[in-house]
């Protein structure tokens, strides 16, 4: 029998109104294009936008009292059905929006960390984005009490000598040390796993970027993996490593989370512990969005070294990747090559210049490693398992009678512990003959 399925209806969007409160001579467009894309991507459509100037935020208002009334009048006239504020709203505010609009306010940070809960995907990032969500709202728990109160609702019940508002947050807190301490452990493990790949010495090269600038895709190009890409911001928030080889070496890379301009705190300090991949790195490609306006250009480059300073990774060597390329005209391109001479342009997407990227990151790993040619006879039959141990890449190996005839490339800081068994190049048939 044929059973019809019916097709999944696309998730409606919700109507979304979008405030933000700019300092003087900063361009709306620009700076909201961001907070639209964060809307959209939380399947919010804006509707709407009221924008204020005015050098910071109104302490109980936001958008100061005058405006509210505008922002009143124009979020009716739009049908919205959420309020989105570009800030982070102290919990007065927030209520103060909420009574005086009747609606859902959802300020910046809630947003992302809303998009961060649709996205996570693995344990480890579920559990990081519960411990953003319980950080972000244990403040503000005690607005959510008096807001109730003040509407005349119930407290529940509450135990002796102990509002509600107390239990609940007791309850928050020590899910918070529960959490905190489950990602320490898992964090543990994943020091473990990176430890293993330090010890077999592979170079290891972290993604980082932007959101949206095409890290996945790259991951994808350089490796074959199949990481998730989409054309919305955060689509990746666990770290995923895969490899290449070059020559017959491997090489590692780690794709990671996005970057954003004012990343919240709760999420910096929730992600440190994925970051941390990026921080363990021997090199880090910095990857941009070629095809984005000079000014967003400069904008994510700061926002992203921001971040690497912020976990501690600004000491780490750094490629510039220009990504996108397909997508920019030939002018551009060269003036791309101007203003980042040293950066590859490469496009993840269509794979022009990825063997220029895969071959520049070999050449930064070129002098770690020396060629040799090692015999290591069979009555000291450890030495080859360490050889092995080390991960190095054995390019040849010839057994012959007493021992085996090896050609490898050996971290240059393994090279003392294997220098009694060295042999020159033209000796080397001598050699396996004489043992
Ligand atoms: N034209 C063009 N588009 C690309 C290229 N690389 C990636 N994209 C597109 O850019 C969008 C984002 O790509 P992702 O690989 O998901 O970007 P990401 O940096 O991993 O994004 P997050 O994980 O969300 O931080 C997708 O729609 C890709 O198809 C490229 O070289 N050229
Ligand atoms: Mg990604």
């Amino acid at each position: 029998m044929l059973v019809v399925i019916p097709r999944q209806p696309e998730p409606a969007l919700e109507r979304g109104f979008i405030a933000a409160v700019l300092a003087q001579g900063i361009d709306p467009d620009d700076e909201l294009a961001e907070l639209r894309e964060l809307a959209r991507t939380a399947l919010v459509d804006p509707v709407g936008e009221v924008v204020q100037h005015r050098p910071r935020p109104e302490r109980r208002t936001y958008v100061g009292k005058g405006k509210l009334e505008e922002l009143k009048h124009a979020y009716k006239e739009a049908g919205a059905e959420v309020l989105l504020v570009d800030d982070e709203l102290d919990p007065a505010q927030q209520r103060t929006l909420e009574d005086a609009l009747q609606a859902r306010v959802v300020d910046r940070t809630q947003l992302i960390l809303d998009i961060f809960a649709q996205h996570a995907t693995s344990a480890e990032g579920k559990l990081q984005v519960e411990l953003a969500q319980l950080e972000y709202n244990l403040p503000r728990m005690r607005g959510m009490w008096q807001h109730l109160e003040r509407l005349g609702g119930g407290v529940g019940t509450r135990g002796p000598g102990e509002s509600q508002l107390e239990t609940d947050r007791r309850i928050a807190r020590r899910r918070i040390t529960l959490l905190r301490r489950r990602l320490r452990e898992l964090s543990k493990q994943r020091d473990t796993r990176r430890k293993g790949r330090r010890r077999a010495e592979t170079p290891t090269v972290a993604l980082a970027g932007y959101t949206n600038v095409g890290k996945s895709t790259l991951l994808n190009a350089l490796t074959g993996a199949d990481v998730s890409v989409e054309n919305r911001l955060f689509e990746t928030l666990d770290p995923t490593t895969r490899g290449f080889d070059v020559d017959g070496r491997r090489y590692l890379v780690t794709d990671t989370v996005g970057f954003i301009r004012r990343l919240p705190t709760q999420l910096v300090e929730g992600f440190a512990a994925t970051l941390e991949e990026t921080l363990v790195a021997d090199l880090v490609l910095h990857v941009v969005d070629a095809s984005a306006a000079d000014d967003r250009l400069d904008e994510q480059i700061a926002a992203v070294n921001g971040v690497l300073h912020e976990i501690g990774a600004d000491d780490l060597p750094v490629e510039l990747v220009l990504n996108k390329i397909d997508a920019v005209d030939g002018l551009r391109r060269r003036r791309l090559a101007n203003r980042f001479p040293e950066a590859l342009q490469v496009a993840a997407l269509t794979g022009y210049h990825l063997d220029e990227l895969r071959a520049r990151i070999a050449m930064r790993f070129a002098d770690r490693f020396e060629a040799v040619r090692l015999f290591l006879p069979y009555d000291e039959g450890g030495k080859l398992a360490e050889l092995y141990a080390l991960g190095a890449p054995i390019e040849a190996r010839e057994d012959t009678e007493t021992g085996v005839l090896v050609r490898a490339r050996l971290p240059r800081r393994e090279l003392r512990r294997f220098a009694q068994y060295l042999v020159a190049e033209a000796r080397s048939e001598r050699a396996s003959r004489a043992h």
